[in-house]
């Protein structure tokens, strides 16, 4: 039994997610492999939700208790993460800075004017942006932003990118694996792999965890979307780490349990491929269900490369997690202005 119980969870979001069984998506993708979404997409009415809310969940005690009056963070220019950080101080009645790096090499006239910066600037979080290239670790554009809200004497709660790794960052996606293995008994399905895109860690390193309870922690596979994959590795596996212990695993996660496939993210961090334009035209053509050219197409690209490439045995049930991500569309209605 994995000891998620023993940390406190604030909650940001509805409840469990739904999961919903894709036909159309299934039968034009050959019928031979089931595929299923998990609408992480759809988790809460806090600023059209996402991923972050779940590990925020697990964050917010802490920095209730810190007695912090300002929440400091970071991502991209379109960053969901900061969206979501803005939208959990709006809901706390706290303060809230967030760092906004030029993490993408993408120029829409509106790119810094719509979507999630437009809405993380609506909720009143102060939003910075500066000219920093793209890079997941621990930036020194954020440590400034800390040092000066204590410059002006305010007192700061510092969440990494993607929260990812924050102590606690990884407890949110153990608990989506817990979700799971409920949802599994009363659908009465099993799920033989998961789908799940990776950039900063914590969402398939907590489910990474989540899973190898059961020891189907390789059923999850990640598609990476940062385009930097050994740093990404080296930040996942501390993840898996400090999250297994916390939640006492009982045991080390092997490296060969961590799954992370390369082959997507190409051309680079933030920026889709042809491959990752069609995947998002199809699954908004098959589903209506909206993916983004920055995360979510790319992990639907990778799964619908996987399927046609024979890697799910027939007859295998495929989970693929919808992260959310969709209000980052605004920032290249350029590319799909026409469909
Ligand atoms: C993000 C991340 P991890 O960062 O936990 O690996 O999650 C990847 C991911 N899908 C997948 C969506 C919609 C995401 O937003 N977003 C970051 C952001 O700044 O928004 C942390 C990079």
């Amino acid at each position: 039994m994995l000891r998620l119980d023993k940390f406190k969870r604030h909650p940001l979001t509805f409840g469990p997610t739904p999961i919903e069984h894709l036909p159309r998506m299934t039968a034009a993708l050959g019928g031979k492999v089931q595929i299923y979404a998990k609408r992480d997409d759809c988790n809460s009415g806090l600023a059209m939700g996402g991923n972050k809310l779940r590990k925020l969940e697990y964050i917010v005690p802490d920095a209730i208790a810190s007695n912090a009056d300002t929440l400091v963070s970071i991502g991209g220019v379109q960053s969901n993460h900061t969206r979501m950080v803005a939208a959990t101080a709006a809901k706390l009645g706290m303060k809230c800075v967030v760092i906004q790096e030029s993490w993408v090499p993408h120029e829409d006239a509106v790119y810094d004017r719509v979507g999630n910066i437009l809405m993380t600037r609506l909720m009143g979080a102060e939003s910075r942006i500066v000219s920093d290239g793209f890079d997941i670790g621990i930036r020194k554009s954020w440590e400034d932003a800390i040092q000066s809200v204590k410059d002006a004497g305010g007192k700061p709660y510092p969440i990494p990118a993607g929260a990812s790794v924050h102590k606690y960052g990884g407890l949110g996606y153990v608990g989506f694996a817990e979700e799971v293995r409920a949802q599994e008994t009363q659908m009465g399905v099993k799920f033989d792999y998961v789908i799940v895109c990776v950039v900063t860690g914590s969402t398939q390193g907590g489910m990474i965890v989540g899973f190898a309870a059961d020891d189907r922690a390789h059923r999850v596979i990640g598609i990476d979307a940062s385009g930097t994959p050994k740093q990404l590795r080296t930040q996942v596996r501390q993840i898996v780490d400090n999250t297994a212990d916390l939640v006492d695993l009982g045991r080390k996660v092997r490296d060969d349990e961590i799954v992370i496939l390369e082959d997507y993210a190409y051309p680079a961090y933030g920026v889709p491929s042809d491959a990752t334009n069609e995947a998002i035209r199809f699954a908004a053509r098959t589903e209506a269900m909206i993916t983004d050219p920055v995360y979510e197409g790319k992990s639907m690209q990778g799964m619908m490369d996987l399927v046609k490439k024979g890697f799910f045995p027939e007859g295998s049930n495929v989970l693929y997690a919808h992260l959310g991500g969709a209000p980052a569309i605004n920032g290249y209605s350029y590319i799909y202005r026409n469909g």
